[in-house]
């Protein structure tokens, strides 16, 4: 099995809730085990004029195969009502596969690791929950590297189990 990081992210139908559906979807994945979930992040959009976003980290072991795994996220994507009406429009449920065990992978589908991973904040500090600072990128720059050029601004931390009222 391979250690698989999932950035969840939502900004529309009550975001946490989407989350927490997402979370229920990936705890039961085919030929996978449940790793855990990072706390929930808010976080004004990167594209001004949309509602605030909420985003978590998710981690799972699996034998699937990385484009596999992507029609189950995309699937789950769909179940939770997304319409992909315009590219980095707001969305009920975006599911992107940050980092799939140490594998660099460049497919018209599926490029890991994520292409924006390495500067986002709502990606990188819910991310270090889950996994250990050590961790290191295929290009060889570690997650504590990624961190300290990437300021904790903008991110409001949701405490553990008031996400369930936002
Ligand atoms: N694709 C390629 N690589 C991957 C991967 N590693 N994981 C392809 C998932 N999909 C991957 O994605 C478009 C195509 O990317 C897919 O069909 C897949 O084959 P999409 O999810 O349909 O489109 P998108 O999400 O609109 O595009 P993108 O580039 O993923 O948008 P981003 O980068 O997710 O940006 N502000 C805050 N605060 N929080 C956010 O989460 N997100 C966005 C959207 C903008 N602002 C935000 C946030
Ligand atoms: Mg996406």
């Amino acid at each position: 099995m391979e250690r698989i990081y999932i950035g969840m992210g939502s900004n529309l139908a009550d975001p946490a809730e989407q989350l927490r559906s997402a979370v229920e979807a990936l705890a039961h994945l085919p030929q996978s085990r449940w790793v855990g979930v990072s706390a929930f992040y808010q976080s004004d959009s990167l594209l001004p004029g949309q509602p605030r976003y909420t985003n978590a980290v998710a981690a799972i072991d699996s034998n699937l195969a990385p484009l596999a795994l992507l029609d189950a996220l995309q699937a789950i994507e769909t179940d939770q009502g997304r319409e992909r009406l315009e590219r980095w429009g707001p969305r009920t449920l975006d599911l992107d596969i940050l980092l799939f065990g140490d594998r660099l992978i460049d497919e018209p589908r599926l490029k890991v690791p994520h292409y924006h991973m390495h500067a986002r904040p709502f990606v990188l500090y819910p991310l270090a929950e889950l996994a250990p600072a050590s961790l290191t990128l295929a290009d060889g720059r570690s997650l504590q590297q990624l961190l300290n050029d990437c300021p904790y601004v903008g991110l409001e931390r949701l405490a553990p189990g008031a996400e369930s009222n936002q």
